[in-house]
């Protein structure tokens, strides 16, 4: 399913007026202003392709209808999501989930929605059917050779499908750990870890990038052998310049403060990007923004400043990705949900008077440090990133025009109610 242009205008028309009294309201409230809609314009969030079904736990997965059965049908997905917000151009595959059976018509699937491929994902913490060898106790931290090096294969495969697809990054995500004390052998585990990363690592095109993504627990509950930061730097840093620390905001113990440990990476180069989403408890994969707004607005003052110091380039020299699960939600409200708390949180620390912050802490004026933190998060910039939407083609509120379309409707009368996702 498309959405034409003509529904876009459509549907801005009517909101245009009330759109341009607000957004002249708060930009008469900011210096140059262009600067910071011309970022927003050319800033995008990559949709993960295993979070466009219902997601569920192991007490029980609700399905919704109208799912997407294969990856074309993602693809679909992820540009009805960027036609609506077109800060959403570019997804995430992850393997074997989403393997693509012709290359070539893939690409040009992925042209015709203005959509990129962004870093790839294995799949090392799953058996799949008629796998030789199982994982159950690990797969590159495990004590069996053979073992791993089926897990480094499989790694080297994904890359392969990656660079056909035009992708520059494999994440990898392991589950490997252990459930209780003494099962592991912590050095060993990280050794076998490092040795089976580096046989990935030399397999990486001149081009791309490993990310590293480390997890606190599950599903191993006693050890995780990328358990945090600081054990994810240790294996970027002994990979190589190529190798980065991916940051799941999920993945913490309760809090932890991870903006302190993103200006850090940043500080380092070897922050990696993102998996954004939001949690009250473990990996809970909510929505971005909906538990913890500040602490995502904090996170972004961070990599504004930090990106800023190092003259990065916002747009490409991170990995802007979403990792979340839909439980209770239609997975494209929930994604539309997500880009927008992201939008709005960057537009905020873009707004941040960097000069007068930087005095305040200077001074050590922590009450003004503080109040011109918490004056920008309490300042509405919504018609902001409306009006950066609206001039790149985008509808001024896609979540109301997803509704006023009846786009989940219209998926059910094409694909049925029975198709379901592969993913999580
Ligand atoms: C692990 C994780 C990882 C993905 C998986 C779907 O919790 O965050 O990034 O591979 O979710
Ligand atoms: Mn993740």
């Amino acid at each position: 399913m498309r959405i034409e242009k003509y529904k876009i205008e459509e549907h801005n028309q009517p909101l245009l007026a009330e759109h341009k009294r607000k957004f002249d309201f708060v930009a008469a409230g900011f210096k140059n202003i262009e600067p910071i809609i011309q970022k927003l314009i050319d800033f995008n969030v990559a949709i993960p392709s295993w979070a466009l079904g219902t997601g569920g736990t192991r007490f029980g997965r609700f399905s919704a209808a109208g799912e997407p059965g294969n990856l074309e049908g993602k693809m679909e997905d992820v540009g009805l999501l960027h036609a609506l917000n077109q800060s959403s151009g570019a997804i995430s595959l992850h393997i074997p989930w989403d393997i693509p059976e012709n290359y070539a018509a893939i690409k040009t699937l992925a042209a015709q929605l203005g959509l990129k491929f962004d870093a790839m994902n294995s799949n090392t913490f799953q058996d799949q059917k008629d796998q030789p060898l199982s994982y159950k106790f690990g797969s590159l931290q495990h004590v069996d050779k053979k073992v791993r090096k089926q897990a480094i294969d499989h790694n080297i495969e994904v890359i392969k499908h990656g660079v056909e697809l035009g992708s520059k990054a494999l994440t990898v995500w392991l589950s490997d750990g252990s459930c209780f004390p003494g099962q592991l052998n912590f050095r060993k585990a990280f050794q076998n870890t490092l040795g089976s990363l580096q046989e990935i690592y030399s397999a990486l095109p001149a081009d791309w990038k490993v990310f590293v993504e480390y997890k606190a627990y599950e599903p191993n509950f006693y050890s995780m052998t990328v358990g945090d930061w600081g054990q994810s730097l240790l294996y970027a840093n002994k990979l190589g310049s190529k190798a980065y620390t991916l940051v799941d905001l999920g993945h913490h113990l309760p809090n932890a403060n991870i903006e302190q440990i993103v200006a850090l990476l940043l500080m380092e180069g070897k922050l990696a990007g993102f998996h954004f989403n939001d949690s009250k408890y473990g990996d809970d994969d909510l929505t971005v923004g909906s538990i913890k707004p500040y602490q995502l607005f904090l996170i972004f003052n961070e990599l504004v400043e930090g990106m800023d110091a190092k003259g990065m380039d916002h747009t490409t020299d991170l990995g802007w990705m979403i990792d979340a699960s839909h439980n209770v939600k239609d997975p494209l409200e929930d994604l539309l949900q997500s880009v927008e708390a992201i939008m709005i949180s960057y537009a905020q620390a873009l707004l941040i008077d960097r000069t007068k912050l930087n005095e305040a802490q200077q001074g050590n004026d922590v009450v003004a440090a503080q109040e011109i933190l918490q004056n920008i998060f309490r300042t509405d910039v919504r018609a902001i990133v409306a009006e950066a939407r609206l001039r790149s083609g985008g509808a001024i509120s896609p979540l109301q025009l997803f509704r006023q379309m009846k786009i989940r409707e219209q998926l059910i009368k094409e694909r049925g109610a029975k198709t379901v996702a592969t993913g999580l």
